[in-house]
């Protein structure tokens, strides 16, 4: 079994193994990898495993390998593999024989550190020692040492190998059309890949910082390039350092300039580069962390870690490229970027580093006219966004899934071709950057078109339903992957609503305040010539409402299908989805049965929409029909229960999201870390334990923390403004800068408040 220990030393924090597990390899290299938003790097071991998948990604390197493939983020050249050599043994850790073994993540530095002790009989026992970490000081930057010690005092030869393997695939989809290795100066290995749009380029140095080097020699391979090093340990010891550049040619970067960046790296030394990581690495945990008063050390540890990964996945530097499903933790859904990263992880971007979060919307903005073609294409008007995106906003997901292996046939996917709603997603992620930094910059720039060019999609959308005299959205699934083609899915309509009210709002706002971008809008987008069939839309789209029961309807059928028996089984079970090995799909689609969170969802991003009870009725029902077989799901039902105060559910599903990804089953996780979950798990600290909600210029807070919590202290920018939050059972305590002329309306429980410069509230 996988232990992941926790170990909190000063300032730092560990999660780690201490085993030599094969069986979880795949496992762990997405867990414990390096990422810094521009790269990211599976954790593999240095030397050669029988089953590995080493796996380096930069963000956005898309690339389709051949017609009828699916565009995906291409796994670059690998630079983690190092070969050894002790008086001419090689070393492996499955053969050779391993005394003990550590491989463990510093969190907070986000260093991965790897030990080995071999007993290589009459050759002695030898330490090994690996480090890497994937700079955040400069993006471009991967640092790794090797440190090779001999316990028993005895000084052998040491030969490292190590160096850059282009024949890298992703599982066997070989990505690059051309690749040139070469050697610079006898120092600098390089190996230049061609993609369909553009360049991956991997340069490395090399250095031996103790240990006398007798020999050094470099080869070609077929895609790949190698140094030898031949190394007298001094002093029992040898160590090896090896810096990699990576880039995609951004900025018209030169081979000059690529060599000397590494070799003012190399110069640096691993150490110091180390030192500028750990600083720059305490900036975002500055703002990042969440205290809690209360907490275990795991948990707190599985928190860090997901805020660590989500860190290591946003990409800092650019709005050409956003947060994919894996982040950059492996090849899982093909790198592709979801809903996900508007509603489960954009908060904690939002309310931390609100700068880099309008990139992710930038992104989108740069898809537009992708999305415009898919709702063309479609049959629809405006823009209808991907289901899937890669690097335009063109659909990416496959058509087919894979094949079944008893029939042969493939099975089609209907998400990205019925699964709407992320049109509104985005659209709601629009509106609440507006709301909380009341940037009208970047509105002028994208966010209105965003949203006009969704609210037309919208319209386009509805049919009118002779029956209800209303209009309807037919044939779509909501968030809820378990129930396709239905109608009236509750979460898509009523976001559906909310886009197409939020663009008329717009539109008023700059007739009124702004009419020389309303002009300019209207000529490019035709807004006039819609806006009356908007406001129809807004007027008699069909919002299910709560039945007598209480319940709002998922979608028009869902009510009256039967529910699934026995449900508990599917929830208890180890194997995700395994209800698909009892049903078929057609007769899990036709029972109320759900595989995630879907009007749930809708209570968590609108939680003023219904009354409590209506909210604590549907939250309560909607969860006993949940398998929860979506790692989307925990985090959104945790949040949920708090928000309702069922705070024994809200703890259940709270402590099983923070193990979504660090958990002991080998089979999760394999292909990369869950991003939403991993945002979720904010969401449900923030906007569900401490209960803090802002809308419309108020900050609501409502906290609901779990009973061993004493207090829960963060910070949020709102309104542009930094603010502490000090989030206990009986009071709240807010600090932040005084602004000229500037207040934040507070209310918590019945009463109002203005935050200036510190409030303290009783909620006693
Ligand atoms: O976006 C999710 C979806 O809601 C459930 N299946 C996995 C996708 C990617 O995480």
């Amino acid at each position: 079994m996988i232990h992941y220990q926790t170990e909190r030393e000063k300032k730092r924090f560990w999660i780690g193994e201490k085993e030599f597990l094969p069986e979880y390899e795949l496992k762990t290299e997405s867990v414990f990898a390096q990422c810094n938003g521009y790269m990211g790097v599976r954790a593999a071991h240095p030397f050669s495993l029988i089953e590995e998948q080493r796996g380096m990604f930069l963000s956005g390197a898309f690339n389709k390998a051949y017609e009828g493939e699916v565009t995906e983020l291409v796994n670059c050249p690998d630079v983690t593999w190092f070969g050894l050599e002790i008086d001419g043994e090689k070393i492996y850790p499955e053969r050779s024989c391993l005394k003990s073994f550590e491989r463990k993540l510093d969190i907070f530095s986000g260093e991965l550190v790897i030990h080995y002790v071999f007993d290589l009989g009459e050759k002695g026992e030898v330490l090994v020692e690996n480090r890497r970490f994937a700079s955040m000081a400069q993006t471009n930057l991967f640092a790794q040492s090797l440190r090779v010690q001999f316990l028993d005092g005895r000084n052998r030869q040491v030969k490292i190998k190590t160096g850059i393997n282009g024949q890298m695939t992703n599982s066997g989809v070989s990505h690059f059309h051309t690749s040139t290795a070469r050697v610079y100066d006898k120092e600098i290995m390089e190996i230049r890949s061609e993609l369909e749009n553009g360049t991956v380029t991997e340069a490395v140095g090399c250095k031996v910082v103790c240990g006398v080097q007798e020999e050094k020699e470099f080869n070609l391979k077929r895609r790949g390039v190698y140094g030898t090093y031949a190394v007298t340990p001094e002093d029992k010891e040898v160590i090896f350092e090896k810096v990699t550049f990576a880039d995609q040619g951004e900025d018209g970067i030169t081979t000059e300039e690529r060599k000397l960046a590494l070799l003012a790296a190399l110069n640096k030394g691993y150490d110091v580069l180390l030192e500028e990581q750990q600083a720059k690495m305490k900036e975002f945990w500055d703002v990042t962390r969440v205290h809690v008063d209360g907490m275990s050390e795991a948990e707190e540890a599985a928190v860090c870690f997901a805020q660590y990964h989500i860190l290591g996945m946003t990409p800092w530097h650019t709005n050409e490229s956003s947060i994919a499903a894996k982040g950059l933790t492996g090849e899982g859904y093909k790198g592709h970027v979801f809903w996900d990263t508007e509603i489960f992880l954009f908060p904690m971007l939002l309310y931390g580093y609100p700068k880099e979060a309008k990139r992710l919307l930038e992104f989108r903005y740069r898809g537009l006219d992708g999305a415009r073609k898919k709702a063309k294409d479609y049959g629809f008007e405006g823009a209808m966004f991907p289901w899937e995106a890669a690097r335009t906003g063109e659909e990416e997901t496959p058509l087919y899934a894979a094949l079944n292996i008893h029939t042969g046939k493939a099975n089609k996917v209907w998400s990205g071709i019925k699964e709407y709603h992320v049109t509104a997603d985005i659209a709601y992620a629009v509106e609440q950057y507006y709301e909380s930094t009341g940037d009208d910059r970047f509105m002028e720039d994208c966010g209105y078109e965003i949203v006009f060019e969704a609210a037309r999609f919208w319209a386009s959308c509805a049919k009118w339903d002779e029956k209800r005299q209303k209009y309807g959205i037919y044939d779509v699934i909501g968030p809820d992957e378990y129930t396709e083609h239905v109608d009236n899915n509750a979460y898509t309509n009523y976001m559906a609503v909310y886009c197409v009210k939020m663009a008329l709002n717009y539109a008023d706002k700059l007739k009124a305040e702004n009419e020389e971008v309303f002009k300019s809008l209207n000529q490019k987008l035709k807004l006039e010539k819609d806006l009356q069939k908007w406001k129809d839309f807004q007027e008699k789209m069909y919002l299910p409402v709560p039945n007598e029961e209480g319940i709002i309807p998922q979608d028009d059928s869902f009510l009256s299908k039967p529910c699934l028996e026995n449900i508990e089984k599917y929830k208890e079970s180890q194997i995700k989805q395994s209800v698909l090995l009892d049903y078929s799909r057609e007769e899990v689609v036709n029972m109320q049965v759900l595989k995630q969170a879907d009007v749930v969802m809708l209570l968590n991003l609108f939680p003023k929409l219904f009354d409590e009870e209506t909210v604590r009725k549907n939250v309560l029902f909607y969860e006993n029909r949940t398998i929860h077989d979506s790692s989307l799901s925990y985090c959104a039902h945790a949040q949920a229960c708090a928000a309702i105060g069922a705070m024994d559910l809200a703890w259940e599903f709270f402590r099983k999201c923070l193990v979504v990804d660090i958990n002991e089953n080998p089979h999760d996780s394999t292909d990369g870390v869950h991003s939403a979950s991993l945002g979720g798990i904010w969401n449900c600290l923030i906007f569900g334990f401490a209960g803090v909600h802002y809308e419309k210029g108020v900050l609501y807070l409502t906290p609901n923390l779990p009973k061993q919590w004493k207090t829960m202290e963060f910070y949020m920018y709102i309104e542009g403004v930094k603010v502490h939050f000090t989030v206990g059972r009986e009071k709240i305590a807010l600090t932040c800068d005084k602004q000229e002329g500037r207040m934040i309306k507070v209310k918590a429980g019945n009463r109002e408040y203005m935050l200036e410069e510190h409030l303290d509230i009783s909620l006693a």
